[in-house]
């Protein structure tokens, strides 16, 4: 993790947290609960810090707010489990790194990062051409030990480790994908040069505790929780060109869905 960067008390923070107080925790307090309100506050406020930024302190807070110590720890405590802010020791509160949110579009690793103004790159861990195994064959919908292409990278956003991906496709459609650079965008690649467009993916996530050697790779310590999204590509015409296994920091990761309601 780097440095924290300790921001003055009295820098522009600070008085726009008190304009903030003035205007929106007045009013509206009967119907919503304070702690939300103050949330949701501190929230505007915290999106326009630079990660690794200190906040004030709690006594600051409480002052310049006019809640109570329990009221701003609720807020807080909010904030800290869905890892907006995070704490050390008696050190201080800080402001952690953005999440990458991801949402249900099909979109490619490199589009979702410069969606959000990051830097995407890739390190290519291994390449190989291996046989496809009884499961990937019935994914695929190809016979056993038909060639596939396995390509396994270490995705980064402005040189920061965020994901560890392998990626399988059949040679068949790809001959020649294990010889070109596989440092740019696998999805650019197959609609370039083999005319692949991906159309549509199924995909299951699922928690996982991290080991080596992707803990290594992602830089997080053993055991960590990591969230592993396979994911299972078909191209315009339904054939399946992908299979997918992407690891992410937890920390830097998460899904939102859309969910409707079915109507009776
Ligand atoms: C995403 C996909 C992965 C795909 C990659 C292509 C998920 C869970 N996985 O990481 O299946 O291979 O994007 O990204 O979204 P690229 O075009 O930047 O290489």
């Amino acid at each position: 993790m780097s440095e924290p960067i300790h921001l003055g008390l009295d820098q522009g923070y600070v008085s726009a947290l008190c304009r903030v107080k003035t205007c929106s925790l007045a009013g509206e307090m009967n119907d919503i609960p304070k702690h939300l309100l103050l949330r949701r506050e501190l929230e505007k406020d915290i999106a326009r810090l630079p990660p690794h930024a200190q906040l004030p302190t709690e006594r600051e807070l409480t002052a310049r707010f006019e809640v109570s110590r329990m009221t701003l720890r609720q807020a807080l405590g909010g904030l800290l489990d869905d890892g907006v802010i995070y704490r050390i020791g008696r050190t201080g509160t800080f402001v952690a790194e953005s999440r990458i949110s991801k949402d249900r579009s099909l979109t490619s690793f490199t589009e979702d990062m410069r969606a959000r103004g990051m830097v995407p790159s890739s390190s290519v861990i291994d390449v190989a051409a291996e046989p496809a195994d009884d499961t990937q064959a019935r994914d695929f919908r190809i016979e056993p030990d038909t060639p596939l292409a396995r390509i396994e990278r270490l995705r980064l956003a402005d040189g920061i480790p965020m994901c560890h991906e392998v990626v399988r496709v059949p040679l068949q459609l790809m001959p020649d994908i294990l010889t070109v650079e596989l440092t740019g965008s696998l999805y650019d690649l197959f609609a370039r040069r083999f005319r692949i467009r991906v159309a549509s993916s199924i995909q299951r996530t699922r928690a996982i505790a991290v080991d080596h050697p992707i803990a290594r790779w992602l830089m997080v310590p053993a055991k960590e929780p990591a969230l592993q999204v396979r994911r299972i590509t078909s191209d315009t015409t339904s054939q399946v060109v992908e299979i997918a296994t992407s690891t992410y920091r937890a920390d830097r990761y998460d899904f939102t869905h859309l969910i409707r309601r079915q109507s009776s």
